[in-house]
């Protein structure tokens, strides 16, 4: 498939989206998210894709939305409920599903950041299953600085990932967080010497392209559903899991290789 603003392919087990505006450090327009949702309808419909690895091209990850692709009043005094933009529209359209999408896909989503990630960017990473940044890379809760709110699920990652007064200095602040300390705060899964990201990455992908994929989605949705329940219903959950799992190709397959002592051939169903 050909983009214009994002590069997208499948190749040995391992789909790779990867954000292509690098002047404009990869920040969302319109015709951007179309492509997204065409790459992400494509890899849906692809039985050979086993992994998702999301990245930005050039210096940048991602910066958000691009702030020039509407109409914002530039006189702020002069701006008016008829004229200004629904955001609340974009949100409904663009940003919103994409992050459902991403939570939703049939198998584990990897991001490298490998520079700025701020706004939606920043929450973009956070909805990925595992997040890597190279140790020069940022997350930067942007919009305090223009007047919105941390969206694309940054006011539900934020606080879960790092806790409420952490969440909150970032998203009130607006200070840019280095990779290293978003590591040691937990906010991410790892940060990484610039040169070693793409290296690690690839290695986590090609580990998940041979992995238990449906038990590895199955982990995320246990993962996120204890956000709400009990233990008891977190119980009920993880035993109705097991009982869909232990039925598994890949879990009898799991077996007979650890009792032969050999390397499991995983078809990820
Ligand atoms: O639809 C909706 O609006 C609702 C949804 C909103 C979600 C959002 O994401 S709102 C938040 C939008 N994002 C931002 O506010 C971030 C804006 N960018 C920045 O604060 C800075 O660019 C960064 C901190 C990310 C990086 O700073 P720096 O100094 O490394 O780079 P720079 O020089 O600012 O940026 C490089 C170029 O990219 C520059 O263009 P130029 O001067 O070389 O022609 C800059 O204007 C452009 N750029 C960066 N971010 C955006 C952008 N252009 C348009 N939109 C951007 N978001």
């Amino acid at each position: 498939m050909t983009f214009e603003t994002i590069t997208y392919g499948v190749e040995a087990g391992i789909a790779r989206l990867v954000l292509n505006r690098p002047e404009r450090l990869n920040s969302f327009t319109d015709a951007m998210h179309e492509e997204v949702r065409q790459a992400l309808t494509a890899l849906e419909a692809d039985a050979t894709a086993r992994v998702l690895v999301l990245s930005g091209a050039g210096r940048g990850f991602c910066a958000g939305q691009d702030l020039n692709d509407r109409s914002v009043a530039s006189d702020a005094s002069g701006t008016s409920d008829a004229t200004a933009p629904d955001l609340g529209a974009s949100v409904e359209k663009n940003y919103k599903p994409l992050v459902l999408r991403l939570q939703n896909l049939r198998m584990p989503t990897v991001c490298a950041v490998n520079g700025v990630a701020a706004g939606a960017g920043a929450s973009l990473a956070l909805a990925c299953d595992i997040v890597v940044a190279a140790k020069s890379a940022s997350f930067l809760q942007a919009f305090g600085k223009i007047g919105l709110i941390p969206d694309t699920g940054g006011t539900w990652f934020l606080p879960q990932r790092v806790g409420m007064a952490r969440a909150m200095g970032l998203a009130l602040l607006a200070e840019k967080l280095p990779a290293e300390q978003a590591a040691a705060w937990g906010l991410i899964w790892a940060c990484v010497e610039d040169d070693a990201l793409s290296a690690t990455v690839d290695r986590i992908a090609a580990q998940f392209a041979a992995a238990p994929t449906k038990a590895l989605v199955r982990t995320r949705q246990a993962m996120r559903a204890s956000v709400n329940n009990d233990l008891e219903t977190q119980l009920d959950l993880e035993r109705d899991m097991m009982r869909e799992l232990g039925r598994s190709h890949d879990y009898r397959e799991g077996v007979a290789a650890f009792m032969a002592k050999r390397a499991p051939q995983f078809k990820g169903e």
